[in-house]
């Protein structure tokens, strides 16, 4: 189904005395303080994030998966899907892949259906961690860190193939997530696997286009649980570096052991201009795949404060690839995405409304109670009239879960796709 700028001002009209009311006394309280909102309020129109085509069929845990209907069924209903949350946010306007899952026979005729719906093929991402029907060699015991040169290469190749795919998409990386590592001590040989990873990594980076960047994923455990090859920021940033200037880390939110700082690590690669992508989502207790600020919003703003210092005063750093990477096991996933992008635009601009000069003023005077007050301070304004007039003037959905409801979406994919569809892919 396709959502029109129609339909979506039918249902702003319903909203409208209430949203410039609301608008209009931020927009005075802001101003008042002396902030430049139309520059805020472009950058915040300027943020897309990249929607996972697996994230639109509804998720599950190896204990079950319950289908909520109308779930998209190939990639181009996918496609669809994204179209609407991009119709209702305007920030929305990216799809990364995942192959062999997103295979499709006619790639011209895919990126003409996204280009018609506003949508760019963001990072490509391949998949070695799970064996395809097709391949003579089992990644049981690794990929790119096999000690069996032919498994490498056959992981080398799958990643080379993944590159051409996105050739033809207009996509501009790859991000390369590894399952690869050991359950138990022993099993690997902690030296000879990361050398052999980033024999594997040197490979697929000489087939690189020159305008390509190649993204480091790593995560702490799982599915393996006695260590991991990747396992840390540091690992990937000693890859990403022995590699060249094309490589990059990718931080994933949920990737890291309780508590950790991620905002000093986003900030320590931003110095090092190594931060190339990132990933969305919110964490408990691992990696949980909620979705975005559901746990921790003011970390997520602490996150986000770092990225916009990192991105005003770093030009060294290139502007990071964004993604949602998260799963909703009992919602609709459309409206979890819906929650997810409206979390992240609001720690976005939370973090641009931070007066950097004044904390810059109270860290160089050590007032360390005015520091934590001025990001207190823009933490706690309500940014959700500021985040509706952007997507007004975008001619998207001033609210956007609201209008997704009152247009009866699901239902309407329900009648279309019907009641037992389930999404292609993981
Ligand atoms: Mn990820």
């Amino acid at each position: 189904m396709i959502l029109s700028a129609d339909q979506i001002a039918k249902q702003n009209l319903k909203h409208e005395t209430l949203h410039q009311n609301n608008f209009g006394f931020l927009e005075e309280k802001l101003t008042g303080e002396g902030i430049h909102l139309s520059e805020i309020m472009a950058q915040l129109a300027a943020f897309q994030v990249a929607i996972p085509s697996w994230a639109l069929g509804t998720g599950g845990t190896r204990f079950g998966r319950f289908s909520i209907g109308g779930e998209p069924i190939n990639l181009m209903q996918k496609i669809e899907d994204i179209g609407v949350l991009h119709a209702l946010t305007q920030n929305a306007g990216a799809v990364s892949l995942h192959i062999p899952w997103d295979k499709v026979d006619n790639y011209p005729e895919l990126k003409e259906k996204a280009s018609t719906l506003g949508i760019a093929f963001d990072a490509m991402n391949s998949n070695t961690f799970q064996d395809q029907k097709e391949q003579p060699y089992s990644y049981k015991f690794g990929s790119l860190c096999n000690v069996d040169p032919a498994i490498r290469q056959q992981a080398v190749n799958h990643n080379l193939e993944v590159i051409e795919i996105g050739k033809k998409l207009g996509s501009k990386s790859l991000t390369v997530w590894l399952a690869d590592g050991s359950n138990f001590p022993g099993q690997n040989n902690f030296q000879e696997v990361l050398k052999n990873t980033l024999d594997s990594l040197m490979h697929i980076y000489k087939a690189l286009p020159e305008d390509w960047k190649l993204f480091i994923e790593y995560k702490p455990y799982e599915p393996n649980f006695y260590s991991m090859v990747i396992p840390d920021w540091g690992t990937s940033f000693m890859l990403a570096n022995q590699l060249g200037p094309k490589a990059y880390t990718l931080v994933d939110l949920g990737h890291h052991l309780p508590n950790t700082n991620i905002e000093q690590i986003v900030a320590t690669l931003m110095l090092q201009g190594k931060l190339g992508g990132f990933h969305f989502n919110d964490s408990k207790y691992g990696d949980d795949d909620l979705s975005v600020g559901s746990i921790k919003p003011y970390a997520l703003f602490l996150i986000f404060n770092e990225l916009v210092y990192g991105m005003q005063e770093n030009k060294n750093n290139p502007y990071p690839a964004w993604m949602i990477d998260a799963s909703h096991n009992t919602k609709d996933p459309l409206e979890d995405l819906l929650q997810s992008v409206e979390a992240i635009l609001t720690a976005y601009a939370k973090a641009l409304l931070v007066d950097q000069k004044a904390v810059k003023k109270a860290q160089a005077s050590h007032d360390v109670v005015l520091a934590q007050e001025l990001l207190k301070k823009a933490y706690q304004t309500d940014v959700r009239p500021l985040l509706a007039e952007v997507r007004r003037l975008q001619k998207g959905a001033l609210n956007p879960l609201a209008a997704y409801r009152q247009l009866n979406i699901r239902q309407q994919l329900i009648d279309e796709r019907g009641k037992d569809t389930v999404a292609s892919g993981l």
